[in-house]
């Protein structure tokens, strides 16, 4: 059987732990396996499969002999390494920004696009994980009603904004219950001039202010959500807006999202039927015995929740739906194994 080389690069990070973990219980064939990170971590080790692997650190002559990179050092690092990867003959999963509105560039979420793999040329971009968890849920929506709109409000966990981010909630949440000061220099983002707690609080940015007063992450959310369904990161025939907030949970993001459609014919029962037929899917909505998504349990789990299914009161053509996935697996980690997967079965490791 042919078997291959996978490097993983940002291999210490919160995404980098789970793609591990989720590579080693993927049915992609691992010949060898490389863990790459920066200078920081070289020489220390990781276990993959049981056995320690040293981890190296990240440089161009590092992908030498790599077939699949799965890629989350941030944009600078896959801007720089990337496409030394490409050179070198690798296929690479990017899961930052870096790469994503760029249109030879496939963002592919397997469920919604998986078409789109074929055209890639050495680099395909996993999404921002508040887009991937959404159009999963839309995608049987907008295929079987179409969409005129998308109105998203996001309930963003603290690990969304990396490992240290994470350490620093726990550490404010602590400091908080035994009565101490709390101190934040990470979060709201780690670039922006001011800090403030997440713990017992709520903070309406994610990443930084545009000039429209928009911040990066809901500009996102906007041109990714039209590049996956649309094919144009500008389409103008489906209207998206997004806001995005900071929520003290660990683990999964929440989204209530409000959707206009285009078939009059459309009902909560007939979108609730699409929604428990649709792939990585699962529908938990049943009002009479309080069953809904929530983050403490779509932890740890690949596919997305989807509940609270209701026509609007005010709109015949809308409705709202409560969407919940966790951000580090369909989010990140398990979208690029998922999308690796999808590669070697379908033989598109080549460019
Ligand atoms: P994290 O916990 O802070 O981990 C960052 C990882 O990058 C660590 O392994 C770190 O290695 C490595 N790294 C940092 N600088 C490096 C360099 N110069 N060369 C090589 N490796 C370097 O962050 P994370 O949450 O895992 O996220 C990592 C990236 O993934 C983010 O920056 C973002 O671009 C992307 N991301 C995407 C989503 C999404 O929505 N799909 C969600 C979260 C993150 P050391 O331990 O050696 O420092
Ligand atoms: O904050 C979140 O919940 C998701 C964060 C994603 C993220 C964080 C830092 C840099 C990204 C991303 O994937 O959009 C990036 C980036 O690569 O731009």
């Amino acid at each position: 059987m042919e078997t291959y080389t996978v490097a993983i690069l940002g291999a210490t990070g919160a995404v980098g732990t789970r793609l591990i973990e989720q590579l080693e219980q993927s049915t992609i064939p691992v010949g060898a396996i490389k863990l790459l990170a920066s200078a920081r971590s070289a020489g220390k080790t990781l276990p993959f499969k049981g056995k320690a692997v040293v981890i190296e650190e990240a440089t161009a002559d590092a992908f030498d002999g790599v077939d699949i990179v799965l890629a989350s050092a941030g944009g600078a690092v896959s801007k720089r390494l990337l496409p030394e990867a490409v050179k070198r003959g690798a296929v690479c999963i990017d899961n930052t920004s870096a790469f994503r509105m760029d249109p030879t560039v496939p963002l592919v979420v397997p469920e919604v696009n998986p078409e789109q793999l074929r055209k890639h040329q050495g680099i395909i971009a996993n999404p921002n994980c508040s887009t991937i968890q959404m159009v999963v849920a839309l995608k049987p929506i907008f295929e079987r009603f179409g969409l005129k709109q998308v109105i998203v409000s996001t309930y963003q966990a603290a690990s969304g904004a990396g490992q240290s981010a994470l350490n620093e909630f726990f550490q404010e949440s602590r400091d908080y219950l035994a009565g101490k000061e709390m101190t934040a220099n990470i979060l709201p983002t780690a670039g922006d001039k001011k800090h403030y707690p997440l713990a017992f609080n709520l903070l309406p940015q994610i990443d930084v202010f545009e000039e429209d007063g928009y911040t990066h992450e809901e500009w996102k959310m906007i041109h990714e959500t039209k590049k996956i369904l649309l094919n144009d990161m500008d389409a103008e025939d489906l209207k998206v807006t997004a806001t995005c907030v900071r929520v003290p949970v660990p683990i999964s993001h929440g989204e209530s999202v409000y959707i206009e459609v285009n078939d009059e014919k459309a009902t909560s029962q007939a979108i609730r039927s699409v929604l428990s037929a649709g792939e990585g899917l699962v529908l938990q909505d049943d009002p009479s015995q309080q069953l809904y998504p929530e983050p403490l349990t779509a932890g740890g789990k690949r596919e997305t929740f989807v509940g609270r299914v209701r026509a609007d009161q005010e709109n015949p053509n809308a409705f709202h739906l409560w969407v919940v996935s966790d951000n580090l697996l369909k989010g990140a980690a398990w979208n690029m194994v998922e999308i690796a997967e999808r590669l070697v079965a379908e033989k598109l490791l080549k460019h």
